[in-house]
């Protein structure tokens, strides 16, 4: 009975596990972000958005949603672009260039379980049918580094309605493509491929669940999970899956992908938490991605006013972890 699997790279904490946060600080101080990229030893700015090829440019920029704007400074898309989790082109950050074999069309989304409408959309149509708006959301990664960002999507709950599902879902479960032949990191048969994460309904319900299309005012680059992925702004990064092509409304709790990994680091709530350590790293500040300052973490990963409602009462569940 040969089971094991590797450690997650972040099973160490990360700002002593990689030399990145050095590298942007050396660069920040050199040139200054966004001036000079090809004059220092950095990878190329790989993976834009070829916006003029991607068949629903013309729905970009889309309006800001003033409701979701933050006084942090964004991060630039030079530095977000280029630090990525994605471990389905590698398990560390600069997986940008290798995401680009990600073929995103034609791209079927899945949608089915305890519905009253199952169907299979084409995300062209698929994106159509919603509102699109930008919001800037926080990012805070488990491994304690956090950005900003202008997303561009659509609630999540406009997917919900037009799924309708039935009374007996208490979850949605989320699944990403699998194709080893096409994502070289799902050749790694010790990681249990493909990513899945999930939601209570409760949370697919609450306004900042955000299903995402688009960042920086056009389609979403491979890097960051095109052509669609979730953001839940207040929870750790890893429940922000990615490349998404099965929504799924189930009665049972879905077993995401790292919580298969390691139930007793990654759990299926993780919210934020600055007073609840990881068990091997500190939760209580998170280095900015661009700048390599170190801020303090708040809790609800500073959303608590509009999720904490949540989870009144639920005393017996680990919810930041
Ligand atoms: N399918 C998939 N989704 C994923 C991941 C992944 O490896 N595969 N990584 C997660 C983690 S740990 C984080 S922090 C965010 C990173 O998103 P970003 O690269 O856009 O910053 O994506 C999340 N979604
Ligand atoms: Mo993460």
């Amino acid at each position: 009975m040969a089971h094991f699997h590797r450690r997650p790279d972040w099973a160490i904490a990360e700002r002593e596990a990689t030399p990145e946060h050095v590298f942007f600080n050396r660069r920040a101080v050199l040139a200054g972000f966004g001036a000079s990229m090809a004059a220092l030893a950095a990878p190329p700015f790989a993976g834009r958005a070829l916006a003029a090829d991607d068949p629903t440019a013309d729905l970009y920029p889309a309006g800001r949603n003033e409701a979701y704007t933050i006084e942090r400074d964004l991060t630039p898309e030079e530095a977000s672009s280029q630090y990525n989790n994605f471990y389905e082109f590698g398990s560390h950050k600069q997986i940008a260039r290798a995401a680009q074999d990600l073929k995103i069309r034609p791209w079927d989304v899945e949608i089915g379980g305890l519905v009253d409408k199952p169907q299979k959309l084409a995300f062209d149509d698929l994106i159509r049918k919603m509102p699109l708006e930008e919001r800037l959301y926080r990012h805070r990664c488990v491994e304690a580094w956090s950005m900003t960002v202008p997303w561009t999507g659509f609630p999540l709950s406009a997917l919900v309605e037009l799924a309708a599902p039935q009374a007996s879902a208490k979850y949605v479960r989320f699944e990403t493509f699998l194709d080893p032949a096409m994502a070289s990191g799902q050749k790694q048969v010790w990681y249990p491929w493909p990513y899945v994460e999930g939601v209570t309904m409760a949370e697919a319900a609450n306004e900042l669940a955000f299903m995402v299309t688009g960042v920086y005012g056009k389609p979403l680059a491979k890097q960051f999970g095109a052509p669609l992925r979730l953001a839940l702004p207040w929870k750790y990064g890893f429940k922000s899956i990615k490349s998404i092509v099965k929504v799924t409304f189930t009665e049972e709790r879905p077993v995401s992908f790292w919580e298969r990994i390691a139930s007793n680091e990654y759990g299926f709530w993780a919210n934020v938490n600055p007073e609840v350590p990881h068990p091997r790293w500190s939760q209580a500040q998170e280095r900015v991605l661009h700048t390599g300052e170190t801020i303090p973490t708040v809790i609800y990963n500073g959303y608590g006013e509009q999720v904490a409602g949540l989870y009144e009462g639920m005393v017996d569940e680990a919810l930041f972890m």
